[in-house]
């Protein structure tokens, strides 16, 4: 007799918690489902490798993979939902308290870490040959906690009950060596499902641990603390993952991650390749590399160092090999996110290594004194000068590819932010705009949606080809329309449930909910937005009578810890959620929501059903956004600015369909040169009050001055930057204009659902299936391998 799925969940939740069903928490029966799910797959995988195993193959290199929750993903992708469903009710219990006893995986900051979780997805949807390769951090990116308002940080312990979609391969680890200690790199895999396939992908990631499993003579000679501490030493490597999403940290721990990921995964394509294919001369016609931005840059002098001193290759055929093997996604025009590193770090930390991108930096020079480049151009772009390794300038040495992540930043790397290696090899650069996987960000999280999309196009084809959506544009009667809005409704209802049990806030679905969700930066103006909900709010406090339609403001935002003005800007918006939502006179008109400790599995909750989309960047710095492009799908409208994707988003839905404002990236330098915010805020409508309010005593922060310093900074040059970097009080009259347009269009429910539906259907192109195609066929020229 075959065994059901609830005979199999039952005994790996036994065998999770030692105890009866009956006795065992939905935290053992979440193991117990998960541990069966990797049961189902074990043999598909295996296939999988095998498959994949001779032919040519793509590895992601990322220091982040921000995965979120695996049980309902992958449920969904292997047609496990009513297997899962028949075995909780076996046991007792609603499926969905099992799933959300699942923490998020949380091993990245924000955008660029979750870009690589959807490519994964999309990979092994499409039966491709790749493998991710990061970090099994310990510590994923910090809890948030608001207290008093205040941003406090708390450890992301992720793993400390145990993690069944993670399976440690012992015989798999290889050492790496730093000039001061050898660690061991352990793999552990996450098997990645695609969606309608039998192919399953591999996330591999590295751990690392002491050489030995005890250093004895320490211990003998009476020195047990010093062993101990010398084995957490090892152990810090991969223990917890740096929050800043984009500044750059020169810390020793964290260029220590870097080589120990990269130098492993290289080892172990590098053992692979020759057991397949004999030697290693043909690497780079069976290997291409991604680097992830300039996180894993490393790899290019390590797969040198691996070529020439472990496999025998003299200099020039070992940069044959590299020089077709890396390809390099750029993620940030932002200057302060650049990594350069000390040249004395590298050369203390791996000698070896700062010997060969020394020989890279010499030819480099002579290379480009050949093509008759100046002295001063040679050295701005050279790998290592002024005492530090630029790893960008490697990257764009060594690569045969270069990136950016949406059209108009691509446009602006060429241009401005790598200008001078366009100059040299304009070939090399090409875009490929960012994507996100229909499956989580629509099939997953909106099932009611998922299901009106699978009855008006007769199947549920969309959910590997969100193209099918653009056949039907123009199918939705008024029928339809009206469905849509009740799925909206409904997501709305079930958000204000969610909130309420998470925060005991009580909002109202009748509302517009206007969400932005994203890091906290100032570059991307949460600032601006709540500006506008002051603004708003005194508009109505000066007249009670003023009709505007109900608002629920949402927010969703981490602040890199050191980050100090983004802090103050959290502080900011806690304040002002309770200056309105305290307010009687503004009671049921308003509301300000800030979710804490916003994540992957929030997201979730919160894009389903929004109505207005954010995306405020100051033009020309967002390199892409994706968020834009989940809120879309969901059938929320963009509010946004000339940014990044919101330039594709607003091509692909047309005018009618977005609401569009602001400054654009080529009008900012002449708008720069005769800007004056002292003079923007005596004269823009609503600007002054605002302004004031930040330090009039109408919102406190407790005496720190942190207020005073967001205003002082909006009006005051600092020296070596302008007053008002962002532009916030340049863009307000606009902002203000489109949103209060916007919000006046909701009271035509038939029109605004049409343009949901538009949107809907129209955001075929912001699959991560399409982005993961053109990097396939264009770049990593790699086939689907189905099994
Ligand atoms: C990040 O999430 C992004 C860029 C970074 O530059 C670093 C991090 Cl952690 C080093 C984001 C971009 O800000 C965003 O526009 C883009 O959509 C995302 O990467 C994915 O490309």
């Amino acid at each position: 007799m075959t065994e059901t799925f609830t005979d199999i969940a039952a005994a790996h939740t036994r065998a999770a918690s030692g105890r009866s069903i009956a006795a065992s928490t939905r935290m053992e029966m979440w193991q117990g489902l998960s541990a069966s799910v990797v049961d189902r797959i074990a043999e598909r995988w295996q296939a999988t490798h095998e498959a994949y195993r001779a032919g040519r193959r793509q590895h992601y290199f990322s220091a982040e993979f921000l995965m979120g929750r695996a049980l309902l993903n992958n449920l969904l992708n292997l047609g496990l939902l009513d297997d899962a469903e028949a075995a909780a009710a076996s046991f007792g219990v609603e499926l969905s308290d099992i799933l959300e006893q699942e923490p998020d995986a949380a091993l990245g900051n924000g955008g660029l870490g979750r870009l690589a979780a959807c490519f994964l997805d999309s990979c092994a949807t499409q039966d491709l040959p790749v493998v991710g390769y990061g970090i099994l951090y310990r510590y994923g990116l910090f809890k948030q906690l608001f207290e008093a308002g205040y941003q406090k940080e708390a450890p992301d312990a992720w793993m400390e009950e145990g993690y069944p979609f993670v399976i440690r391969h012992e015989e798999d680890q290889r050492f790496v060596t730093y000039a001061d200690m050898t660690v061991r790199a352990i793999p552990y895999d996450m098997p990645i499902t695609g969606y309608g396939t039998d192919n399953v992908g591999t996330l591999r990631l590295w751990r690392a641990e002491p050489m030995e499993e005890f250093d004895y003579d320490a211990f003998n000679s009476q020195r047990f603390t010093d062993a101990i501490v010398e084995r957490e030493r090892t152990s810090d490597i991969s223990r917890v993952l740096y929050p800043n999403d984009s500044t750059f940290e020169g810390k020793v721990l964290r260029v220590r991650q870097q080589y120990f990921f990269v130098s492993a995964s290289l080892q172990q394509m590098v053992d692979n390749h020759i057991e397949v294919h004999g030697d290693v001369t043909s690497f780079a016609d069976y290997n291409c590399i991604q680097l992830n931005d300039t996180h894993p840059v490393l790899a290019i002098p390590e797969l040198m160092r691996l070529l020439m001193d472990e496999h025998g290759l003299g200099w020039e055929d070992a940069w044959d090999i590299v020089s077709e093997t890396f390809a390099y996604t750029n993620h940030t025009v932002l200057a302060e996110a650049l990594e350069q590193w000390e040249v004395s770090i590298f050369d203390r930390l791996f000698p070896r290594l700062t010997e060969i991108v020394y020989e890279i930096d010499r030819r480099f020079r002579q290379d480009m004194s050949e093509r008759g480049l100046d002295g001063a151009r040679i050295d701005y772009m050279a790998p290592v000068s002024g005492g530090k390794v630029h790893m960008a300038w490697i990257a764009c040495y060594a690569a045969f590819s270069i990136n950016g992540v949406a059209a108009l930043h691509t446009e602006i790397i060429k241009r401005e932010t790598l200008k001078d290696w366009h100059d040299v090899w304009p070939e090399r650069f090409n875009n490929k705009t960012n994507g996100v996987t229909p499956r989580r960000w629509l099939n997953q999280c909106n099932p009611r949606l998922a299901r009106l999309l699978t009855e008006v196009t007769g199947s549920d084809d969309w959910v590997r080809d969100l193209d099918v959506l653009a056949t039907v544009a123009d199918a939705a009667d008024d029928d339809v329309l009206a469905q849509l809005m009740e799925v909206k409704h409904a997501n709305k209802v079930e958000f204000a449930r969610w909130i309420k049990d998470r925060q005991g806030i009580t909002i109202d679905p009748e509302a517009i909910f206007d969400v932005q969700i994203k890091r906290l930066h100032e570059y991307k103006r949460q600032l601006l937005n709540i500006m506008y909900v002051l603004d708003l709010y005194f508009r109505i406090k000066d007249d009670p009578t003023l009709d505007v339609p109900k608002r629920v403001f949402i927010f969703g935002a981490k602040a890199a810890p050191g980050y100090v003005r983004a802090k103050a800007i959290i502080k900011l918006i806690n304040e002002v959620a309770r200056l309105v939502n305290d307010d009687a006179d503004v009671a049921g008109r308003l509301c300000v929501v800030f979710v804490e400790n916003y994540n992957v599995s929030p997201a979730e909750k919160i894009i389903p059903a929004a109505d207005v989309s954010e995306q405020i960047s100051m033009a020309g710095k967002e390199a892409s956004g994706t968020s834009n492009m989940k809120f879309m799908m969901n059938g929320a409208l963009t509010l946004g600015t000339l940014d990044g994707a919101n330039v594709e988003i607003l091509d692909a839905v047309g005018e009618d369909n977005a609401y569009i404002f602001g400054a654009t990236e080529d009008e900012l330098p002449d708008l720069r040169r005769t800007y004056d915010p002292k003079q923007a805020t005596e004269q823009v409508p609503g600007l002054k009050r605002v302004m004031d309010a930040f330090v009039d005593g109408t919102l406190s922060d407790d005496g720190s001055g942190m207020f005073h310093d967001l205003h002082w900074s909006l009006l005051n040059s600092n020296g070596y930057e302008p007053a008002d970097v962002y532009y916030l009080l340049g863009d307000f009259a606009a902002y203000r204009e489109a949103r209060d347009r916007m919000a006046a269009d909701y009271a035509d429910q038939k029109s605004w659902a049409r343009k949901c539906w538009n949107n809907i259907t129209a955001s075929g192109r912001f699959s991560s299936d399409r982005t993961i195609r053109d990097y396939a066929n264009e770049v990593w020229k790699i086939a689907p391998t189905a099994i």
